[in-house]
């Protein structure tokens, strides 16, 4: 395909597929690294794999998983975005995001734009590392929605979120070999299903824009709920400090020392609310890994769930006892 006609394509439909571009040496040589260093992540940790994979699905640079993407690989990145909107891309971002047997969750659809209204980015290049197939997750997009309005970043963090299946119908799912990109704008709706087939599916995700580019429409502010993907890591080390001072009369300032109190409480302390606790124990574990992968790896939950899924299990009920987070909530 000629540059003018993939660039007429993209503009039109939002997105292209350019097919195999990167050769299965260089992505098993990426690969073997990405995940080589997952493995002394976790070790570093001190869990397994299997436990880190089930709750960290995506690495942003820098972070010790994407140090090792070549510069070769990245030029040549570079020059297929090129090809795409026909000038000079600088790289804004590098994500590795990705879904395997442990965490299999889907990605609502959104559009990338509204997440980062000061420092907006053109398009993305989704390069598949592994082949894509219909149950293994893959990218979902809705064709020509770029030219919607921009709305309000999706909050899918949020306990009340529920995701808009009539988009469903309009969405169309990229079904890949390793090496292919996805180009897409940052403008168009997109998401992922569930990984049904529970293989690995992992794609280097690059954000770039060029010189003169800036966002035809506003970008609207974000606006955080009380608990949601801007809010939910601080709250709950307030809800559950709180809950350890009203429940037990204990005091910790540390969110990891915390979880640790929580821990152990719950193994031999009852609480006048109901909770199902090996679930909650689970939980709070995960969300220690969460939070330790955050700050050491720059690692994160491409899903949404970790926290929400402490949220039902356990924030809710306790917060009914807590009054001064009560107010708060009210008051927002
Ligand atoms: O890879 C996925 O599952 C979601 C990707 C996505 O939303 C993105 O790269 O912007
Ligand atoms: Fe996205």
């Amino acid at each position: 395909m000629n540059c003018s006609s993939s660039n007429k394509e993209f503009q039109e439909n939002g997105f292209i597929i350019v097919k195999n571009v990167i050769s299965l040496p260089v992505l098993q040589q990426l690969k073997s690294t990405v995940f080589k260093s997952i493995k002394k992540c976790s070790e570093q940790l001190g869990i397994i794999e299997e436990d880190y994979l089930s709750v960290v699905s995506r690495w942003g640079a820098p972070s010790p998983i994407t140090a090792n993407v070549p510069s070769s690989l990245l030029n040549t990145l570079m020059q297929e975005t090129k090809k795409i909107v026909g000038d000079s891309p600088c790289l804004s971002k590098l994500n590795i995001i990705g879904k395997n047997a442990y965490c299999t969750g889907a990605v609502p659809y959104h559009q990338d734009i509204s997440y980062s209204p000061q420092e907006p980015y053109q398009l993305s290049a989704w390069l598949a590392l592994h082949d894509v197939l219909e149950n293994s997750g893959p990218l979902e997009v809705i064709p020509k929605s770029h030219l919607d309005p921009i709305i309000p970043a999706i909050d899918f963090w949020s306990p009340e979120f529920v995701p808009d299946l009539s988009l469903k119908k309009f969405a169309q799912k990229l079904l890949l070999a390793a090496g292919d990109i996805v180009f897409f704008d940052s403008r168009l709706w997109h998401g992922s299903s569930e990984n049904k087939d529970l293989s690995p599916r992992y794609a280097l995700v690059t954000r770039w824009t060029t010189k003169n580019w800036k966002p035809n429409q506003c970008i609207p502010p974000i606006t955080p709920k009380f608990f949601g993907m801007w809010t939910s890591g601080q709250m709950t080390q307030n809800i559950l400090a709180q809950g350890l001072q009203v429940f037990f009369d204990k005091k910790e300032t540390d969110f990891m020392e915390i979880i640790d109190a929580w821990v152990k409480a719950l193994e031999i302390d009852e609480l006048p609310f109901y909770i199902d606790v090996l679930q909650v124990i689970e939980n709070l574990k995960k969300i220690k890994i969460l939070h330790l992968a955050f700050v050491r790896h720059n690692g994160g939950d491409a899903t949404g769930t970790i926290y929400k899924n402490l949220w039902n299990s356990f924030l809710s009920p306790m917060i009914e006892h807590l009054p001064q987070i009560q107010k708060k909530r009210g008051a927002l």
